[in-house]
């Protein structure tokens, strides 16, 4: 499961800084897809290749019963979330009274604290924590989260208090992993339940905590399929009776952990901001993707071609992701929701050839070459895979840090294409030797030597 670090302090403190510096994604592409706007509150980050969740809370008063109690039940509920509470403070400042409030309040909650003194850059360290050591929580870790001093050892740090993920050999026969993901009342239980139907169930594990999933591990003609479900399972038939417990962070988990996400949307409530912000998690996690719409039963065709065009403008970074329209409640179109899966599948994890890769992006270029940059034209001379689920095309080539956001969906959309790699997103790391074939005697070596650096090639873990 993954880990959720959650941020709390005072207002200025630096949290939004330090979230961002932990959520920064490496791939810009990601961060500039026309009409995707980010969470700023929940992301996801990764430290190596260790995932986990981050939450901003938006501050904490310490003002005991103050104007903003409403506010502060809301951080307590994203606190009851986490498994680690940074509680950020301010070296400038030093320890206030209403530090020592918000302190008394974390130590009701009985979570694991870390003590992080922010804007520490220009203090020593011993200095900057002093003062810091009188709330009575342990040793203060100076930081500066706007120059980035001291975050990475402090989230390793917090990673290797957690287990060990198991290592899912077990998960082996469990078949395809299927997030199914949507704001509440979108229907998710009852598509669930509808493609459990007459389904032999091999397991179904119960959900421990308040932010865990279900996963039902079931065979589909025969085949193994995991649900895992956000809303969790309703064995009743009065599902629209339940209000669904929405969780975010139990979102993030269930996407981080499923190869597949079923993304479900209302088409007789339309495309709302909360949808488009699932959205964005979901491409930035980059999983495969079916666009499940439900709801389509009762509507006017005028009000479908609504729907269709609504998706289109609100969330036209998902123009990859295969879309069903389905009735969970009537079951049309639930059937043919597998098909879309287990080809949002393949591909997502296809071995893509290096001869291939390197011919499309050789044609490519030729068609339209990438600009020139102090005078001198990018070059991008070879590609191949490093990784699937996403796949991941590497292209080697000279001053490839300057390759221009639309030339890099230029290229995305030419691989896309030739590949016919729907229903994934893809992704692009780029390499600059200076110039790997000037000197020819050690290409071969250069080349080894960028295959061991470069991440494994594996799918990934879960
Ligand atoms: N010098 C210095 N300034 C910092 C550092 N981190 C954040 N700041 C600055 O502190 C101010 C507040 O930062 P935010 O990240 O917005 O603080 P916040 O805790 O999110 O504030 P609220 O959301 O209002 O509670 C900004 O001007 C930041 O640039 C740091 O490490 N050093
Ligand atoms: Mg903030």
């Amino acid at each position: 499961m993954l880990p959720v670090i959650a941020l709390v302090g005072r207002p200025n403190v630096g949290k939004s800084t330090l979230f961002n510096r932990l959520t920064k994604t490496r791939d810009a592409l990601v961060a500039d897809q026309p009409g995707l706007t980010r969470d700023r509150q929940y992301g996801m980050g990764k430290m190596g290749d260790r995932p986990y969740v981050v939450v901003d809370t938006g501050g904490l008063s310490g003002e005991e019963g103050g104007v903003d109690q409403l506010m502060e039940k809301q951080v307590l509920a994203a606190i009851e979330e986490a498994d680690h509470i940074l509680f950020l403070l301010d070296a400038r400042v030093g320890c206030t009274p209403a530090d020592q409030v918000i302190a008394s309040q974390l130590r009701r909650t009985g979570k694991p604290v870390h003590i992080v003194v922010n804007k520490s850059e220009s203090l020593d360290g011993d200095i900057a924590g002093a003062d810091f050591f009188s709330l009575g929580m342990g040793e203060p870790l100076p930081i500066s989260a706007a120059h980035g001093r001291g975050v990475r050892s402090l989230i390793n740090a917090l990673l290797d208090e957690l287990p060990e993920g198991l290592d899912d050999v077990a998960k082996e026969d469990k078949g395809i992993q299927i997030a199914v993901v949507g704001r509440p009342n979108v229907g998710k239980s009852t598509l669930v339940n509808r493609m459990l139907g007459e389904e032999r169930v091999v397991a179904f594990d119960q959900p421990g905590t308040t932010r865990d999933s279900v996963f039902i591990t079931y065979s589909h003609n025969e085949k193994p399929y995991t649900l895992i479900d956000t809303a969790g399972v309703r064995r009743r038939a009065r599902v629209s009776e339940v209000i669904e417990k929405f969780s975010v962070i139990k979102t993030l988990q269930a996407i981080a952990q499923s190869n597949v996400v079923m993304l479900v949307l209302d088409a007789q409530q339309g495309i709302t901001e909360q949808d488009a912000t699932l959205a964005g998690h979901i491409l930035e996690s980059g999983r495969a993707l079916v666009v499940v719409i439900n709801k389509w039963d009762g509507l006017q065709s005028e009000q479908r071609d609504q729907v269709k065009d609504d998706i289109e403008r609100k969330l036209p970074f998902l123009d990859f992701a295969v879309k069903r329209f389905i009735s969970a409640l009537h079951g049309s179109g639930v059937g043919k929701l597998y098909e879309a899966i287990d080809k949002a599948y393949a591909n997502a994890t296809r071995k893509l050839a290096t001869p291939e890769l390197t011919r499309i992006l050789e044609w490519t270029v030729q068609e339209h070459q990438p600009p020139m940059v102090q005078g001198r034209r990018i070059k991008l001379r070879y590609a191949h895979q490093g990784g699937q689920n996403p796949p991941i095309i590497v292209i080697h080539g000279n001053q490839t840090d300057s390759v221009p956001m639309t030339y890099k969906r230029y290229l995305i959309n030419r691989f896309r294409e030739v590949l016919k790699l729907s229903g994934t997103p893809i992704r692009l790391e780029f390499k600059s030797g200076e110039n790997p074939f000037k000197d020819k005697k050690s290409k071969p070596a250069q080349r080894q030597g960028q295959k061991r650096q470069r991440p494994k090639a594996a799918p990934r873990r879960r």
